[in-house]
């Protein structure tokens, strides 16, 4: 046994110490997603123009091509040619070996001395990803496309035994809401590649257009991928304001091909959805007797869910099967996603051939008919040698035997797709979807809603607790989305993607007992160092301001940082905060009256991201505790019922973090005070915007109680009274010493025949409860 052997086994013996080493040595070896095992060693391997490469002879040529970017790569920005050397006896050198014993296929060792480099891995990927660790390791200026001859090519010597927890990590976008060119897309997947995801799922239709050349259907091109006219500002906002120019763009078959060669470089696959039955108006549009109505129908400019989908009738089921045989030629993945979400049954309802075919079939109702639809749809996959994978709503009606199911509302689709035995990919949109917003200023650009800070992309465990050991098997792995509907262009996309897409990195491949955000906190601007020199647009959301309004001897803002080494200077008078303002050093009383807060996070002297602002609403129920109960049955729940009490109003539109919402059955909200408080008004502020399915319940009663079990009514309000008065409820009562508040809120439930979008499930947004 040589040394260096005995050293490794040495090294490997000391891992229990792992995390506290990962947080202390995170600012030297800066790897995202943080190997599993990690250890330091001192002093640094110098890269120059005499190191060599050499590759075991037990290695067939697919390593060296996987390290062939690496050294284009490197050649860019260093000028050394890394020649490969005969022996593997010599010094300043990277020698790669192949190691069969290691367990996984993405798995390598990394061993970094002073005098040489060792890589071992079991297959090529193994050995890209080593690269991609080595990458980080080096300094930031590996990423210049230029040459830079002043900078000193350390690696620092470390240890490193790694392989993902998950097999499945992956990143989606959307180039049907807006189109992305080839090159951005290319990009996309350099940044996929880098950071250890190894799945692209490219959502090339739906209601706005239909992107991939298909050689039998010329018109979902020539007519599918252009719209004329498309919606700014939010979906919810009216009046409707319309950009009216034709935009649109698809990618041959040629450019296709492209991609995926220059994905399969990178270790990257990708998997195309073909969007059914739903999503379809871009192929309606083009093919309108695939329609149940037989159209005409334009090209969706608004964003949304729309009526016009397939119908079922078998000239559907030929035109996808023709679709799909062209598509599964293209793309070399084991999966194509169908779609399957979001697929209203209007049309089927009074459609005759879907009716017929409910009888034909013994299916009982259309949720069961879209059943059929994707079981019919996987025979035909199954014929081209794939198999399916669906949105969550391919559970309805009964799932097709051997789908494979991405989670996207929330993760109860996923465990009972597991539990059926079926293959999972985690995407809950509470944690998953890049296109919420990722800091609560007002000042953020539009996006469609929701609120998805870093460090909760970063908390989320894809085998959730929910799941017996036994089913956690079918939980394949974890996938970010990238709905563009608020992304026109390729520096907004990148605001939205950039850095969460390394928070999801790092959830897909670090064990959870690895997973430290601090550590992650301390690694992240490195990473950002190096998207700058990429030029890429990352959003620095991550040193926002928060401010989280508490109760301690009364009640007081709270502000703090995410990110490390950081100071936050803050004013309360209005004026805007620079570097000679306050420090922020402990929670600020807000006082009985109404308060603005600006503060603005500091790094380095240099102001890190755009003011928090906040003006407060001082009242008795701010920072005390807030609970929200239903009986049963949650649509949807966003935000938190503490922005019940947070004593701020929320901005416009209510899509912002700034509101709680929900959409269920009946439910209370109560407010526990801290100590026996005297009240003589509630205020109950929500919104009633009922063209965006948002409706103030139809009854509230308030009921009061001194005991904390005991409760008495102090009054009701129902939905007419809120509705004049903008969503307000307002009971004022003789004063009375509480220590409990309930709201028994009746929600609207759903909307009537009598009104827009009736039959459709109403939404309850609150943005807050003010007590005097
Ligand atoms: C729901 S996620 C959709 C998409 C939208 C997205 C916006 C899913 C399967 N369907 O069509 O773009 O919400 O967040």
């Amino acid at each position: 046994m040589n040394f260096i052997t005995i050293k490794t086994i040495l090294l490997f013996s000391f891992f229990s110490l792992f995390s506290v080493i990962v947080r202390t040595q995170s600012n030297e070896y800066p790897i995202i997603p943080v190997p599993a095992e990690l250890v330091p060693q001192k002093g640094s391997f110098t890269l120059n123009d005499k190191t060599q490469l050499y590759f075991q002879n037990t290695m067939d040529s697919s390593f060296e091509e996987a390290f062939y970017l690496f050294r284009e790569h490197l050649k860019r920005s260093t000028g050394f040619d890394l020649p490969k050397a005969n022996t593997n006896s010599g010094q300043n050198i990277i020698i790669c070996k192949l190691n069969t014993n290691l367990e996984k296929d993405e798995a390598y060792k990394l061993l970094v001395l002073r005098s040489k480099i060792e890589i071992e891995a079991k297959t090529p990927i193994g050995l890209f990803y080593a690269l991609q660790s080595i990458r980080q390791l080096l300094p930031t200026e590996f990423e210049q496309t230029t040459l830079s001859t002043s900078t000193k090519w350390n690696i620092p010597c470390c240890v490193i035994n790694d392989a993902p927890t998950f097999v499945y990590r992956g990143l989606h976008m959307d180039v049907s809401r807006h189109f992305v060119s080839v090159e951005e897309v290319k990009k996309y997947i350099d940044q996929i590649a880098m950071l250890k995801l190894n799945t692209f799922h490219w959502h090339l239709t739906d209601d706005q257009a239909w992107r991939i050349e298909i050689k039998k259907y010329p018109k979902l091109t020539t007519v599918g991928a252009y719209r004329n006219r498309t919606l700014q500002g939010h979906n919810n906002d009216y009046p409707r304001v319309w950009d009216n120019t034709r935009t649109g763009g698809f990618y041959t078959q040629e450019e296709i091909k492209d991609v995926v060669d220059y994905a399969r470089k990178r270790f990257v696959t990708i998997i195309p959805e073909i969007e059914m039955p739903g999503h379809a108006t871009a192929v309606v549009a083009s093919y309108p007797e695939l329609s149940c109505s037989g159209g005409p129908f334009d090209v969706e400019g608004r964003w949304g869910v729309f009526n016009d989908v397939f119908c079922t009738k078998d000239e559907t089921f030929s035109f996808l099967e023709d679709v799909l045989t062209e598509v599964a030629a293209l793309f070399p993945s084991p999966y194509i996603h169908i779609g399957g979400d979001e697929c209203p049954k209007v049309r089927w309802k009074r459609c005759h051939a879907c009716q017929q075919r409910m009888k034909d079939e013994g299916l009982k109702d259309e949720h069961q008919l879209q059943s059929y639809f994707v079981k019919r749809m996987e025979t035909v996959v199954h014929k081209l040698g794939k198999r399916i994978i669906g949105w969550d709503e391919i559970l309805e009606g009964g799932i097709a035997p051997d789908a494979t199911v991405m989670s996207w509302r929330g993760i109860a689709g996923g465990i009972s797709a597991a539990k059926q035995g079926h293959d999972v990919i985690m995407t809950p949109s509470e944690a998953m979807y890049f296109d919420f917003y990722q800091s609560s200023l007002h000042t953020e650009p539009l996006a469609i809603g929701g609120y998805l800070p870093i460090e909760r992309v970063y908390a989320f465990n894809p085998y959730v607790k929910e799941l017996e050991p036994k089913d956690l098997k079918h939980i394949l792995g974890v996938q970010a989305n990238t709905w563009t509907e608020y992304m026109p262009d390729a520096q907004h996309r990148e605001m939205m993607v950039f850095p969460r897409v390394a928070a999801l990195a790092e959830v897909g491949w670090t064990s959870e007992k690895n997973k430290d955000f601090d550590s992650f906190a301390i690694r992240l601007p490195k990473l950002m160092k190096r998207y700058d020199i990429m030029g890429i647009n990352y959003s620095r959301a991550f040193y926002s301001v928060v401010g989280t309004a508490i109760n301690e001897g009364g009640l007081k803002l709270k502000l703090s940082t995410i990110a490390p080494e950081t100071s936050i200077h803050y004013t309360t008078d209005g004026s805007d905060p620079t570097l000679s303002s306050p420090i922020y050093r402990e929670p600020i009383p807000v006082g009985e009256k109404e308060m603005v807060v600006k503060a603005i996070s500091v790094k380095n002297n240099k102001v890190m991201y755009m003011p928090y602002e906040r003006s407060f609403i001082a009242n008795k129920a701010g920072g005390q505790k807030v609970v929200f109960e239903n009986t049963d049955g949650v649509r949807f729940e966003q935000n938190g019922s503490g922005n019940l009490t947070d004593c701020t109003m929320g901005g416009r539109p209510v899509s912002r973090p700034d509101w709680f919402s929900y959409a269920g059955a009946d439910g209370t909200i109560t407010i526990e005070f801290e100590k026996l408080t005297s009240i003589s008004k509630i205020t109950f502020s929500s919104a009633n915007q009922n063209n965006v399915l948002v409706y103030s319940p139809k009854s509230i009663n308030f009921l009061v109680s001194e005991d904390g079990t005991t409760f008495f009514p102090v009054g009701a309000v129902w939905h007419q009274q809120m509705a004049a008065a903008k969503g307000k409820a307002i009971v004022s009562f003789t004063p009375k010493k509480v220590k409990k508040i309930k709201l028994e809120i009746a929600m609207y439930g759903i909307i009537p025949n009598t009104e827009p979008n009736s039959r459709e499930m109403s939404a309850l947004f609150v943005d807050e409860i003010i007590v005097e």
